[in-house]
């Protein structure tokens, strides 16, 4: 095959909804990084793009949540998850976002060109619309109870409980989340992609074409769409937030967010050009682009049949690969971030590399494990007391540990200056040694151009246990104890570390792409510029000039303690308890906007509300909850009892004025009959409050 001439390379754009958690990490962009990083050190030409993904329904319902605008929303978690790779050394080319006006147009010119092709099919059929807000409601809109378990809070698109995914007209008893209202059916018209006419072109490409070169599970979930039969996909939705479908009349409808949000690639690559004096074209429709996608399972059906149909409707080049993961599982559970059961990059961020001095080599710590432990053909599973193994028993016993000796031995037996080699004592071992580093160079490099991270990592960090037991084997330490008897043995001490240490410098090569902050500590530590981590590099044992004097050596990792391990552990748990107590408030809450049946007015007009001043309130005895109280309408006096115990002492209540239900049928509590109720209002947070009359209004006053 030959090398392209360039290459894009996307991750999938995070949904600005909210903070990302190691598992995306995982997916999508370690790998991606890794890759570009390989990329660069080749020297190819590369762009890396990824950006905010700031449409679909789950912004605006993200911004329910928090009482807020979709706006802020976007506003508020693109710069955070922007950071949070950063410090993660996931290092873009461009960050963009899909909010922004080029992305806008160039959406908007997309869908124009496939719809004046032909390309695109209008449907009319009948959706759920909220009459009280004049709105279509997307399926997240819709709450109802599950046909399959009867749980009454679940949603249009899914039940949250027992996982099945529905369809809004499945659900028992719909009601919109807008108002509260029932929802009726209305007619409304959309575009459609007709996935169905593009079936021969799927199954040449991909089953045919691409069948030994992806991932099984990303050709196994083609093979099972187009078996299953493709459908028209609706590429339009009836929403107020996102882009507006740009035909004349089409008022109140936007782009589906999932036929904007791939064509962000197509607009942060533009935006890429512009900020660098570039021309973006090149890398969208020339066949020597090499396009690569890195996503995660769930967005497999997009980036391998949708996306793929819409860039050759459109005239662009066609992914050569879609690399995705299966499902990081942790701590025995799936991971879930509405769950409480996940760990997010910001959390993982101030936790372990912000606390410390140098935290960075923590980054190298989490992306070494979550590489090490990479669910590109299965499942897989991060506990921490795996990353405490990986960390402690790899990266700081055997990389580390063999570079770390290898600088001490240097500073101890050799001045601190790189030894000559004398070529006359060269052995077997010497020679194994070099022709291992050779091996493991073109090994990394066959592995990492076949999208297979995890070995790849681990032949490195082979070539480093490797390593130390050549160095266990020569001895220099012995050597120099006999120096004073065998003054020869400085010359073997020379060789063995001088080939340690260019060992050392291509083990910077190599971790390069996998641990960049190490690899930038181990420049420093030989004294050598970042040219040095150019691939080509890689394999040679003259790095590094005799005589050239190095500095003394930095730890690269840290040991992790068994208690940090303990205290994430608990972490965990408190996490996942709390979110449950919030979700259970949450449902309470949103069960409080769902408003009761409708009455007529002869309904409201049966009950007689009137003002009446408390004048005495006792405890029920053996009733926490209930309070007696003498209620003064004016015409007459009332007991009342009334469940408010908890809320109110007896004497607060004395002098209070309250709106009194009066012709309420009487009824016996706790022996005592009342006769009528009292109306208070309730907050959020379940806190009681009498509805203030703003002075005194005469006992007897009818409300109306
Ligand atoms: N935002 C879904 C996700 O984060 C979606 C990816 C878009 S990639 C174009 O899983
Ligand atoms: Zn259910």
């Amino acid at each position: 095959m030959t090398t392209p001439k360039r290459y894009l390379v996307t991750s999938a754009l995070p949904y600005a909804n909210g903070l990302k958690h190691i598992g995306h990490l995982a997916g999508a962009y370690i790998p991606a990084d890794i890759y570009v990083r390989y990329l660069k050190a080749q020297l190819r030409d590369v762009v890396f793009v990824c950006g905010s993904d700031e449409h679909g329904t789950a912004i605006p319902i993200q911004a329910m949540k928090e009482g807020t605008t979709a706006q802020a929303i976007i506003d508020k978690y693109h710069p955070i998850i922007e950071q949070n790779f950063k410090d993660l050394g996931i290092h873009f080319d461009i960050y963009h976002r899909t909010s922004s006006p080029l992305h806008h147009e160039t959406a908007q010119e997309f869908f124009t060109v496939l719809n004046d092709n032909g390309d695109l099919e209008i449907k009319t059929s009948e959706q759920y619309f909220d009459e009280a807000t004049q709105t279509f409601l997307a399926d997240r809109f819709i709450k109802g109870t599950c046909p399959n378990c009867s749980y009454d809070n679940a949603f249009g698109d899914q039940c949250e409980k027992c996982g099945k995914s529905l369809s809004p007209d499945e659900l028992i008893n719909p009601v919109s989340t807008l108002s509260g209202n029932v929802p009726v059916k209305k007619e409304t018209s959309h575009w459609y992609l007709p996935l169905n006419k593009h079936e021969d072109f799927l199954r040449e490409w991909v089953l045919k074409e691409h069948k030994n070169d992806w991932r099984v599970n990303v050709v196994g979930q083609v093979k099972s769409w187009v078996d299953g039969g493709l459908q028209p996909r609706a590429v339009t939705r009836d929403l107020d937030w996102g882009i507006q479908v740009p035909v004349k009349n089409a008022v109140g409808k936007v782009l589906y967010v999932w036929f904007d949000a791939p064509i962000g690639y197509i607009s942060a690559t533009k935006q890429w050009a512009l900020n660098h004096g570039k021309d973006w074209k090149p890398y969208w429709y020339e066949n020597d682009t090499q396009l690569v996608h890195f996503i995660g399972k769930d967005n497999i059906v997009f980036h391998a049949i949708i996306f793929p149909v819409m860039l050759k409707l459109h005239g662009n080049i066609l992914p050569a690969n879609v690399p995705s993961n299966e499902f990081m599982n942790l701590e025995g559970d799936k991971m879930s971030t509405s769950r409480g059961w996940s760990i997010e990059m910001d959390d993982y961020i101030n936790d372990w590399i912000k606390k410390e001095n140098g935290g960075e080599s923590m980054a190298d710590v989490l992306r070494y494990y979550l590489t090490a432990i990479a669910p590109e053909t299965k499942d897989s599973e991060f506990t921490w007391k795996g990353f405490q193994d990986a960390c402690n028993s790899e990266l700081v016993s055997v990389f580390g540990n063999y570079v770390n000796r290898t600088f001490v031995l240097m500073h101890k037996l050799c001045n601190g200056k790189v030894p000559p080699f004398h070529n006359d004592l060269i052995d077997d071992l010497d020679k194994q040694l070099i022709q291992d580093i050779g091996n493991t160079k073109l090994k990394v490099e066959t592995l990492l151009e076949g999208y297979k991270f995890r070995e790849a990592q681990f032949e490195v960090i082979d070539l480093a246990r490797k390593a130390n037991q050549y160095m266990q084997k020569k001895e220099p330490w012995i050597l120099a104890k006999h120096l004073p008897e065998s003054p020869s043995n400085q010359h073997l001490i020379d060789n063995a570390l001088h080939l340690c240490l260019q060992l050392t410098a291509n083990l910077a090569i190599l971790i390069n792409p996998f641990l960049p902050f190490t690899a930038k500590k181990m420049l420093h530590m030989m004294k050598v510029v970042e040219k040095l981590l150019e691939w080509q590099n890689a394999g040679r044992v003259d790095l590094l000039k005799v005589e050239y004097s190095l500095r003394e050596p930095q730890l690269l990792f840290r040991k992790i303690e068994d208690e940090e391990i303990a205290h994430q552990l608990e972490k965990l748990t408190i996490k996942k308890v709390q979110v449950e107590e919030n979700k259970s408030v949450e449902v309470e809450q949103e069960s409080k906007n769902v408003l009761k049946p409708e009455i007529v007015f002869d309904d409201f007009g049966k009950i007689d509300l009137r003002i009446g001043t408390i004048t005495a309130a006792e405890k029920v005895e053996k009733a926490d909850k209930l309070l007696k109280l003498e209620v003064d309408l004016g015409f007459e006096k009332r007991t009342i009892v009334s469940g408010i115990a908890m809320h109110f002492k007896p004497e607060e209540l004395v002098g209070q004025q309250v709106t009194v239900v009066c012709n309420l049928a009487p009824r016996k509590m706790r022996g005592i009959e009342s006769n009528g109720m009292i109306l208070l209002a309730e907050d959020k947070s379940g806190k009681l409050h009498f509805l203030h009359t703003n002075g005194m209004i005469d006992a007897g006053s009818t409300i109306s």
